[in-house]
């Protein structure tokens, strides 16, 4: 059964980006658990940002699951990536999502891997980007393992990454590093940009696909773009998808406003 999730980003510095919900952890749990949300999908400032038992009982309270953790403060608070050409550097990006899997994994949730997966830099050959990305993916995954839980890597946009951009390309590179214990986040927003047929990848990659970042064409809300809705829940539902699918989205026009419109599109492509 596919399962709808809001964001809810918790590092003030960076309220503006798409998430549903962006200032108090009680209040967005509280609105999401009213209109019937599943699950939330975290970005903390880090794996310590939050008390593990405190939102525990706060999760219980709103009957709510959490979906899945992001690791991105990593790079947006602490310029932290796997492909820097500093070492140094790299073992931080590393030390700094296994903290953040140990953190998830408290809840039975998977990490996410986006932007901390870094770019191809200047100086640097694309073939040795990609064994870092490699061996930090690794690493990870097994740390994940050990933790009981699932390691998801995100292909991005262009604009935000030149690693990995489509679903396809990211499948191969799984495969052609044997990376095993690491799945796939399918993110319609950089799908859109990205994908020649956004419902053909998800049928050609669906035994990947682990999560689903659930946008619109312009990153608002599903329902205030373009994107054909239709084919994307029709593929996911022809793969036997049975995750979230997990509003990251801009609060727009404003956060109830956004999580009653993604609530409503849920329900509109997967409750019928
Ligand atoms: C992270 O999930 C993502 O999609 C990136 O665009 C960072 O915002
Ligand atoms: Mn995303």
């Amino acid at each position: 059964m596919i399962k709808s999730c809001a964001t809810i980003a918790l590092v003030p510095s960076i309220k503006l980006g798409p998430w549903i919900y962006w200032d108090d952890l009680e209040q967005s749990l509280a609105h999401a658990s009213s209109l019937g949300f599943d699950a939330v999908e975290l970005f903390t400032a880090s794996a310590n940002a939050l008390e593990v038992a405190a939102t525990k009982v706060l999760l219980e309270k709103y009957k709510l699951s959490i979906a899945a953790v992001g690791s991105g403060a990593g790079k947006v608070i602490h310029g932290l990536t796997l492909t820097d050409p500093d070492e140094a550097i790299r073992e931080k990006a590393i030390g700094f999502i296994a903290d953040m899997i140990s953190f998830g994994a408290s809840f039975n949730a998977p990490t996410i891997i986006g932007s901390m997966q870094g770019n191809v830099v200047a100086g640097v050959s694309r073939d040795q980007s990609m064994q870092w990305l490699a061996e930090g993916l690794i690493y990870l995954g097994k740390h994940a393992s050990a933790h009981g839980v699932k390691l998801i890597y995100e292909p991005l946009n262009r604009y935000e990454s030149n690693l990995l951009n489509t679903l396809e390309d990211s499948v191969q590179f799984l495969k052609i590093f044997q990376i095993k214990q690491v799945g796939l986040l399918a993110d319609l927003f950089h799908m859109n940009i990205e994908e020649a047929d956004m419902a053909a990848s998800i049928l050609a990659c669906g035994d990947s696909i682990l999560h689903v970042h659930f946008a619109d064409s312009n990153r608002r809300p599903v329902g205030n773009g373009h994107t054909n809705l239709s084919e994307v829940a029709k593929a996911l539902k022809e793969i036997n998808y049975d995750g979230f699918v997990s509003a990251e989205a801009f609060a727009w026009p404003n956060p109830h406003a956004a999580a009653e419109q993604t609530i409503q599109s849920f329900k509109q492509y997967f409750k019928i």
